[in-house]
Formats: structure tokens, C-alpha cells, sequence
């Protein structure tokens, strides 16, 4: 299949996308908890991670139970993620 480059950087783009959602969901169990978020902007050298954690829910934990669950949540979230230059 021929690929022109932006096709290229757009797949390459939505493998990273997907990638914050694996990377922080990592337990692998479908939910994506305060501590992997927390996990990610470690290993990704953000300061202020407990605000920056509190905010990211705040967004994204749309019935409120603390967790990140459901596509909506992760959807939020990765929007979020994106915005603040997280993912
Ligand atoms: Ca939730």
C-alpha cells in the first residue's frame, strides 16, 4: 500500500494517542486510575503531578468514581492529555 508522509504521520500520531491511554492504563485492566496518571507524568518528568492528577480527573471522571472507565472518560481524557501536552 503506498503511504504518502502525512498519512505516515497521522498513523504514527494515532499509534502515540493510543499509546498514553496503554502506557497509563498500566495494569492493563481497562481503568486508569489517579496513580497511573500520576505514573506517566513521572516517568514523563512533569512537576506539580498531584495538580496536575486532580485537574486531569476533574475532567475526565465524568460519573465521578475516581477512576478513568468507559470510552467517554477515555476519550475525555486523552483530549486533556493532548491539550496539557501530557500524551
Ligand atoms: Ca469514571
Amino acid at each position: 500500500m503506498a503511504t504518502a508522509p502525512f498519512q505516515t504521520r497521522e498513523i504514527v500520531d494515532d499509534v502515540k494517542e493510543n499509546n498514553f491511554l496503554l502506557v497509563a492504563d498500566a495494569n492493563n485492566n481497562g481503568v486508569i486510575s489517579r496513580g497511573e496518571i500520576r505514573k506517566v507524568l513521572e516517568d514523563r518528568h512533569f512537576h506539580f503531578k498531584r495538580i496536575r492528577v486532580h485537574f486531569a480527573m476533574k475532567n475526565a471522571d465524568l460519573n465521578g468514581n475516581g477512576v478513568i472507565d468507559g470510552e467517554e472518560e477515555k476519550k475525555k481524557l486523552l483530549e486533556y492529555a493532548k491539550k496539557k501536552h501530557y500524551a
